[in-house]
Order: structure tokens, then C-alpha cells, then sequence
């Protein structure tokens, strides 16, 4: 490719008059937002241990009441990006939330995409639309987007869950905004993983030509990670052991932009992650190992969460050589598909 002209290369009234006018030449920018080959980016892969951001937030928990936050957050937040951004990678919103006994985090519904994943904690639910959804340890919740959801906590202890967003994509597109309403406080019962989509390969026969885009809000994780358990029972050791959360009625990703996955590790097992055009966001829901991206190495415990730019070259190590180890991925691959630009690229 040519060099091209740099800005210091034309005259400085030219320029001034260009800007005056709100006009800027392409040609000395063209590199930088277009670079051959590679693209460039400012994330860099960051790790946050749940042994640094607990105590913090407990304090959140006696610094902050409910009412004065609505949401009780820590928003994990790579440096790369600038801390103000509230973003884990360019698309994806990461924090951890606190919910204490009796309290309520109120009632609204907004553009971004959430999901919850628990980590912590017994008796908190999220009320999406009237259904009351329990939230046990490591179950996937779905608050999609224009949906009303609260929070509310009827057991004992704190209740600590990961929320993941498409907020900064949406904020970006300068349509990030969300409307207030009275609790829905809804009846306990069970919910739609219990009693519509029970197991895969069946639905409500009344659902059979339904395009309902967010059926089933609830993934509980004991059967999240019994599936995973019984592939690893047929699966080769050549093969990762890793499930796709799906719309159980459509068969695609369960939320337009991010997509969610659970990876099984056997124990002492390495595996080589394919290189993703993708970002993505490693929750540990539980074991112990390593994860390198490209030339930096964290080591991560139960309840840590990974940031990975885009095109990392990234390998998964199983540190215990007696226990499974399990894995939560948020990821921007089903944008990528839709907008047709997903890509798996030599390592
Ligand atoms: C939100 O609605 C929740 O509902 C959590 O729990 C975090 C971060 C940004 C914008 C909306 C929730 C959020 C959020």
C-alpha cells in the first residue's frame, strides 16, 4: 500500500478552512480507521479476581442504599478503553450487581440487551414481564431489550450476579435510554425452564410456528452444566466441550446482539480458543486454571471475569488435574453474523 499525504503536508489554512466548515480529508486518516491486514484497537485483555471486587462491593452494600442506586454496580472496566467508557470490550457492558435481603431494584425496561449470570448467593429473582425467575448460582437470566425487569431478594445473604450489556454499542448508536414503572411484584411460580421448555427438542405444541423472540428467560444452571457433563461423556478429547444458549423455539442466539455459551474443561486440559473476529467476556462459574490472550497471562479463580479484545489469540487451562472447570462466554458474535462480517482467522 502507498504512504499516503499526512495532514502536516498541506497547508494549514487549507486545513483550518476544511474544519471551519466541519470537512476533514480522508486520505491522512484512511490508514488508521483502515489498516491492512489487521485491525488495530485500544482494548486490552484486563482480569478482574472476585477476591479484589467482593469486599468492594460489600462496602458498595453499606455506602450505597437501594434507593440511592437503583442498580448497586461495579462496572468492570478496561483501561485500554478509558474507565469513564464502562466498557469491557468496544460492544460489551460487564458489572457486578448487589442485591441485599428485602431489598427491591425497580422496576424499568430499556433499549440495551441484558443478561444476568448469578455468582453468588440464594433467593434473589428477576421479574421479567411478570414472570418471577429464581436466581440460583450460575443461571442465565434474560432481560431483553423494551422488556420490563426488577430485582428483588427474599432470602438471606447478599446476592451478587454478573450483568452483561450491549449498552456500549447502543449508547454509541445515541439510543440507549429506559422508561420507570411501579414494581410488578409478581406471584411465585414456576417458570417457563420449568414447565413450557423443559428439554431440548421439545416446545409447547401451541408454540410449534410461534416467532416469540425471547421464549424462555431463564437458564438454570444445574442443567447447563448436566448437558455439559454428558457431552464430555461422547465427546473426543479433540473436541472442546462447549454449548451454545439458544432461543429454544428459533434456534438462534437469545438476544440480537451478544451471544452466551458455557465451556467444560476437563481436568488438566489446555484448549486453543478459535481466533474470533469477535470480543468476548470469560465468567469462571467454577474451577481454577490460566488464561493466555496473546502475550498476557492471567490466572483466574472461581467467580473472575476475563476481558478479551477482538482477534485474541487465546488458550484455556484447566489448573486442576482432578476437576472439571467451567466456563461462561459473552460474546458479539451474533452481531458479527448479522452484519456478515464474522470471522475465524488463522492463529
Ligand atoms: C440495568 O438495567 C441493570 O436491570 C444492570 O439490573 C446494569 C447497566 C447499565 C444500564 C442498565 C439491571 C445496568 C442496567
Amino acid at each position: 500500500m502507498t504512504q499516503l499525504q499526512t495532514a502536516a503536508e498541506l497547508p494549514p489554512a487549507y486545513l483550518a478552512t476544511l474544519n471551519q466548515l466541519n470537512l476533514n480529508p480522508l486520505w491522512p486518516s484512511l490508514r488508521a480507521f483502515l489498516p491492512e491486514g489487521e485491525p488495530t484497537g485500544a482494548s486490552v485483555a484486563t482480569h478482574w479476581r472476585y477476591n479484589d471486587v467482593r469486599p468492594l462491593l460489600m462496602q458498595a452494600g453499606e455506602l450505597t442504599p437501594i434507593e440511592k442506586a437503583e442498580r448497586r454496580v461495579l462496572v468492570l472496566c478496561n483501561p485500554g478503553l478509558g474507565l469513564e467508557k464502562l466498557q469491557a470490550t468496544p460492544s460489551i457492558y460487564v458489572g457486578m450487581q448487589l442485591i441485599l435481603p428485602g431489598e427491591d431494584a425497580p422496576n424499568h425496561r430499556h433499549t440495551p440487551s441484558a443478561i444476568r449470570l448469578v455468582v453468588e448467593g440464594s433467593g434473589g429473582y428477576t421479574t421479567v414481564e411478570g414472570e418471577k425467575l429464581p436466581m440460583e448460582h450460575g443461571d442465565l437470566i434474560l432481560t431483553p431489550p423494551g422488556l420490563w425487569h426488577e430485582h428483588g431478594h427474599e432470602g438471606d445473604g447478599p446476592v451478587v450476579w454478573l450483568d452483561a450489556l450491549d449498552l456500549p454499542l447502543i449508547y454509541l448508536l445515541e439510543h440507549s435510554f429506559a422508561d420507570a414503572a411501579p414494581l410488578q411484584q409478581a406471584k411465585t411460580a414456576p417458570d417457563a425452564s420449568e414447565t413450557r421448555f423443559t428439554r431440548a427438542g421439545l416446545v409447547p405444541y401451541d408454540e410449534l410456528d410461534s416467532s416469540a423472540p425471547y421464549p424462555m428467560r431463564r437458564y438454570p444452571w444445574k442443567d447447563t452444566r448436566n448437558a455439559l457433563l454428558a457431552l464430555a461423556g461422547q465427546t473426543g478429547r479433540d473436541k472442546p466441550i462447549h454449548l451454545a444458549y439458544i432461543n429454544p423455539l428459533s434456534g438462534e442466539a437469545c438476544l440480537p446482539f451478544l451471544g452466551f455459551s458455557a465451556l467444560m474443561l476437563r481436568p488438566g486440559e489446555t484448549l486453543r480458543l478459535p481466533r474470533r473476529s469477535c470480543s468476548q467476556v470469560l465468567h469462571v462459574v467454577e474451577g481454577t486454571g490460566t488464561t493466555t490472550a496473546n502475550d498476557t497471562t492471567f490466572s483466574w479463580a472461581d467467580a473472575d471475569v476475563s476481558a478479551l479484545p477482538a482477534h485474541s489469540r487465546v488458550t484455556i487451562t484447566n489448573g486442576s488435574s482432578k476437576k472439571p472447570a467451567f466456563l461462561f462466554i459473552v460474546d458479539d458474535a451474533p452481531l458479527h453474523k448479522k452484519l456478515r462480517i464474522y470471522m475465524e482467522r488463522e492463529w
